[in-house]
């Protein structure tokens, strides 16, 4: 009986090899704590965008189109035209981090074309003299410019912009450190001293998917900002976890 409700609902059979194709495997998910924000997108209709986290981050979309199928990663996804669509989310103090507060974001995303140089599938402030965080994913390269009230940290992701594909970025603000670290794909990048770093709260500028001054052009699917800097081996299993999720929607 046990048996039959883990098959029915899980097909543990299917499974992910991150290569395009399903083998067999488990569907067990590695549960990572911390997370504060977690939107998957699998809403797939309507203008609102829900926080599956617990902690109401929820956000609101102009003109992005519910995409699913092949065109998501998981389930449902938002596509962004490059053009006038964007995604506001709501003011929280759970997006805020001080002097003191690691954290981590990842996000997916896949572009065949560029709006232009700094396309942000994601901004939460940054930009002396603003504080904050965000992805410049245009056809510059694809980088994270952490920021406080006085000057800009740039991390650096990939030189070449990747098209074509889903990828994975993960931005790991290490506090105890001092250190900002790129994961793309999963892979460890060249880390930056935050040594001396201010604050990066910006109470007065929402978290937005395709920042209204610098539009992107593509698919975002399953963003999550966690409250602690995640670990390589929380790396592995965000890995294996987003394999394992497709046991559920594909
Ligand atoms: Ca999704």
């Amino acid at each position: 009986m046990i048996f039959l409700l883990y098959a029915s609902t899980c097909h543990p059979q299917i499974k992910y090899q991150g290569d395009g194709k399903i083998g067999r495997g488990g569907c067990h998910q590695v549960a990572l704590t911390g997370q504060v924000m977690i939107v998957d997108f699998n809403d797939g209709s309507g203008s609102v965008v829900s926080d599956k986290s617990g902690y109401g981050n929820q956000g609101r979309l102009t003109g992005a189109t519910w995409v699913g199928g092949d065109s998501a990663a998981y389930g449902m996804a938002l596509y962004f035209d490059g053009v006038d669509d964007s995604v506001s989310m709501a003011l929280s103090d759970t997006l805020e981090f001080d002097t003191s507060a690691s954290f981590s974001v990842s996000i997916m995303t896949y572009v065949n074309t560029f709006a232009g140089s700094w396309d942000m599938p994601l901004e939460k402030g940054s930009g002396y003299p603003a504080s904050g965080w965000d992805y410049e994913w245009g056809a510059t390269s694809q980088t994270s410019v952490i920021s406080d009230k006085f000057s800009d940290t740039t991390v650096t992701f990939v030189s070449q912009p990747v098209l074509g594909q889903w990828v994975s970025g993960v931005l790991v603000i290490n506090r105890t450190t001092q250190l900002a670290i790129p994961y793309f794909n999963y892979v460890q990048g060249t880390a930056r001293s935050i040594r001396g770093l201010g604050s990066m709260v910006n109470a007065t500028r929402p978290l937005a998917f395709s920042l209204p001054s610098y539009h992107y052009k593509g698919v975002l699917d399953d963003v999550r900002v966690y409250a602690r800097a995640l670990t390589p081996l929380d790396m592995d299993n965000e890995r294996m976890n987003r394999k394992r999720h497709l046991c559920y929607t594909k």
